[in-house]
């Protein structure tokens, strides 16, 4: 017999023209395979098949703002939204508990997010930024450097971040000055070098790092005396410059300034060689992925993120098929969902809080503020390519480390200042 549609909403963004995260690209293709897999399971929402409806928002929040009205008032009522892309999520998840809705983002990262008075519907498959600082101040004391400086565009993702990086450091008698930027680095990357910046924490978007990358380069600001610290989801090849950025530097020139860079990331996908929910291995899902795709996934952005995103709709899933049965004792049914009901939007929430399934990306469950525990992965760019450096758990305060790390000049890791440790 037919089955019931149950209609979810999504925002993707598929370009950053003004900036931000395409993720998008990869997250869109993992959330179609995910939809695919979980509507031909007949033990999970027997009688239901899942639709989604989606917009692409570029990662722009008042162009998300738009297409969440659109979702919300055009027919048919959506049960659970889809969000990715900070500045997005936070637009969209601080409006909807209004209308009862949860939202669930594959591919937010913004420290901000874990606030249950702000955002009391949202929950999250990407781990938060903050899960990086405990591994960079790990890094710090490793290499002995009791001073760093943490350089970061002024979106409240980012400005989040380094506020607890600056605390945690604090806490460890670290030193940190802070330079921010909006748009164009220039200035602040003048200002570091007054300042003597050697070990240096950069937090922004992909393009901004472009901007970055190439004004460290013109000013000298790489090689021995100093260290660069950078976020781990980009795309492999986001420091060769595209032509329509007209980047006053060469694709050469960016790569001389990035080599040995580290970068530090949650692990987003599954190495294990453990069948998960969906009955494929994390690499067995990166594999069909990577085939779906028709560009080169080291290009795709999002393409780190997009087991989050497969398994942000098993968690939907998941969460509709545990309500479902809740309601039966009160003969209702999913279906009869609307931005009142107050009633089916608390066994939702409660169900989306107690998931927990292997994913593709891991264990999958939820913190108390929404939020995905997860451990944290080092690499460094060696020749254009990222190494594998080791692994930490915060939790268990626990560095694997390769020794495979490399300094410019082939020495190793430079000091943290010249003159004084006083500033
Ligand atoms: N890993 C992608 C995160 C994007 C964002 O927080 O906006």
């Amino acid at each position: 017999s037919e089955r019931v549609a149950l209609h979810i909403g999504g925002t993707f963004p598929m370009e950053s023209d003004g900036g931000g995260w395409a993720g998008g690209q990869a997250c869109l293709p993992a959330v179609q395979m995910a939809l695919e897999d979980v509507n031909k399971r007949p033990d999970i929402l027997d009688g239901y098949e899942l639709v989604l409806h989606y917009y692409d928002s570029k990662c722009q929040p008042g162009l998300a703002a738009k297409y969440m009205y659109e979702l919300l008032y055009k027919p048919p009522v959506k049960l659970m939204l889809l969000a990715g892309c900070s500045p997005v999520t936070t637009t969209v998840a601080e409006a909807v508990p209004v209308w009862n809705m949860i939202v669930l983002s594959y591919g937010a990262s913004s420290p901000a997010l874990s606030n249950r008075d702000r955002f009391p519907t949202l929950f999250r498959t990407h781990p938060s930024a903050n899960l990086q600082n405990p591994t960079r101040v790990r890094l710090f004391q490793k290499f002995n450097w009791k001073k760093i400086t943490i350089l970061q565009s002024v979106e409240e993702v980012f400005t989040s971040n380094a506020k607890d990086l600056e605390i945690q450091c604090r806490e460890k008698g670290i030193k940190v000055n802070r330079q921010s930027f909006y748009g164009n680095p220039a200035d602040a990357v003048k200002t570091m070098i007054r300042q003597d910046a050697r070990i240096i924490v950069g937090l922004y978007y992909e393009n901004e790092a472009r901007k970055v990358l190439c004004e460290a380069y013109k000013n000298k600001l790489y090689g021995r005396k100093y260290v660069w610290f950078l976020i781990g989801w980009f795309s492999d090849t986001w420091y060769i410059p595209p032509k329509e950025e007209h980047l006053n530097c060469t694709a050469q020139q960016m790569a001389e300034a990035a080599q040995f860079h580290f970068t530090t990331e949650s692990i987003m996908l599954s190495r294990e060689n453990k069948v998960t929910i969906s009955g494929m291995t994390g690499v067995e899902f990166r594999d069909r992925l990577e085939n779906q795709l028709n560009t080169d996934p080291a290009d795709t952005a999002g393409f780190p993120e997009a087991p989050l995103a497969y398994d942000a709709v098993w968690a939907m899933a998941l969460a509709f098929n545990c309500t479902m049965a809740k309601l039966t004792v009160d003969r209702m049914k999913l279906e009869d969902f609307d931005y009142h009901n107050d009633f089916m939007y608390k066994q939702l929430f409660n169900c989306m809080k107690d998931t927990r399934f292997p994913g593709v990306s891991g264990e999958v469950m939820f913190s108390d503020l929404g939020d995905r525990i997860a451990r944290t992965q080092i690499e460094q760019m060696q020749g254009g390519k990222y190494i594998m450096m080791g692994t930490y758990d915060s939790g268990e305060q626990k560095l694997d480390w390769r020794n495979k790390e490399m300094f410019a000049g082939g020495r190793g890791p430079p000091p943290d200042s010249t003159i004084t440790r006083d500033w």
